[in-house]
């Protein structure tokens, strides 16, 4: 095909429908994690409430989102990816758990929710958060296993994903540099570990359930690297401009615990441009994908333009794909301007917020 009819067939690409595709895949991540878990009058009912409380308690479902999105990228089915999405989900939702103790971030809400601590006791939220772990692996476990990837390579992914050097090494630096002074290397290291693992473990995962290739396995790590430096730095800001209610958790809790941030760092305005600078590497890490990681590209944009911690609604953008037309920067303002900072979104559907709604486009740099 000519490049000329490439670039004529899409244009008549239709837009791809984000809260469609989130609000699809969301119902099955939780039919299955549904099937997946004990039922709550299972015996011991308390242990199995508890953990359904958390899991069920409304979160957004981007890792699991990231881990189909992934599968599909690389020609595989959504059935052989729900193991591992449902995997990262319950370690995600653990780690949540044990972070809202008193021991460490200690809050009362979350998800919108009061903390499963404040529920259930904190006996039961630490049993509820250790059940959660195992579980993950008992579900990993279930993956089909492939000609490129066993099981055994699976299990390691999410083992080292989870484990001392990645997840608790991001948040032991974490504790530990409170009330200090920390450069932005050291925050870099604790972002990594902390919430780009997951994501990290939940691409590759999705990859790996379709057989991906290694140059394939290689862009999903580089895209769930990158994008999880650009959550986390987003998450930051958003505790900070953002009310208890829009976040679903208590506001304001990193400068109240004098918890090193890039906000805090370098500021809200360099801290927006850092995380659209990564946002920019995700995309081009999903080049080798052609057209098919439509919903990879929409999800990043998404996360990277995205107001609120909680779960998106009917607001949410619609995303064209890279291979629209593309306006030139003087065609643009406002919202649109981040479409020709992200290459491969059109500027046509991007989100039509204003600045207080979504601090991230007012930056024009
Ligand atoms: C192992 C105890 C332990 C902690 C690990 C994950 C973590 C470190 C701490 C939790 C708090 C935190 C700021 C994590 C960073 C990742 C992050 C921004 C989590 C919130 O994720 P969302 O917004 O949450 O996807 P929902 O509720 O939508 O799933």
């Amino acid at each position: 095909m000519s490049e000329t009819a490439t670039r004529a067939g899409a244009r008549h690409r239709s837009p791809f429908d984000l809260l469609a595709y989130l609000s699809d895949r969301t119902a099955a991540v939780n039919r299955a994690l549904d099937r997946f878990l004990p039922g709550a009058t299972t015996r011991p009912a308390t242990i199995h409430k508890a953990m359904r409380y958390s899991l069920f308690a409304g979160g957004k479902r981007m890792r699991p989102a990231v881990c189909l999105a992934s599968a599909e990228a690389c020609g595989g089915s959504i059935d052989d990816a729900l193991p591992f999405a449902c995997a990262i989900e319950c370690i995600h939702t653990y780690s949540l758990i044990h972070d809202d103790l008193p021991a460490m971030d200690n809050d009362d809400y979350r998800r919108g929710k009061l903390t499963n601590h404040k529920v259930f006791g904190e006996g039961i939220a630490i049993l509820a958060g250790d059940a959660l772990l195992t579980q993950a692996f008992e579900i990993a476990a279930q993956c089909k296993g492939w000609p490129r990837y066993s099981h055994r390579d699976a299990l390691l992914e999410v083992a080292r994903a989870a484990g001392s050097l990645q997840l608790i090494a991001g948040q032991v630096a974490d504790l530990e540099g409170e009330g200090k002074r920390i450069s932005v290397d050291q925050l870099k290291y604790i972002h990594e570990r902390k919430t780009s693992a997951l994501l990290r473990c939940a691409a590759r995962l999705g990859g790996m359930s379709a057989n991906c290739t290694a140059a394939q396995l290689k862009a999903l790590t580089d895209f769930g690297h990158h994008v999880g430096l650009a959550f986390q730095i987003i998450d930051d800001i958003l505790d900070i401009t953002q009310t208890s209610e829009q976040l679903g958790k208590t506001a304001g809790k990193d400068t109240k615990a004098q918890k090193a941030t890039y906000p805090a760092i370098v500021g809200i305005e360099k801290s927006k441009k850092i995380a659209q600078q990564l946002t920019r590497r995700a995309f081009a890490a999903l080049k080798i994908f052609g057209g098919k990681a439509v919903a990879l590209e929409a999800l990043a944009v998404h996360l990277a333009v995205r107001s609120s911690r909680t779960t998106p609604r009917a607001s949410l953008p619609k995303y064209s794909d890279s291979r629209g037309e593309q306006k030139t920067r003087s065609d643009l303002s406002g919202a649109d301007a981040i479409a020709l900072k992200l290459p491969c979104i059109s500027n046509a559907n991007l989100p039509n917020e204003g600045p207080t709604q979504s601090p991230l486009l007012t930056v024009d740099s």
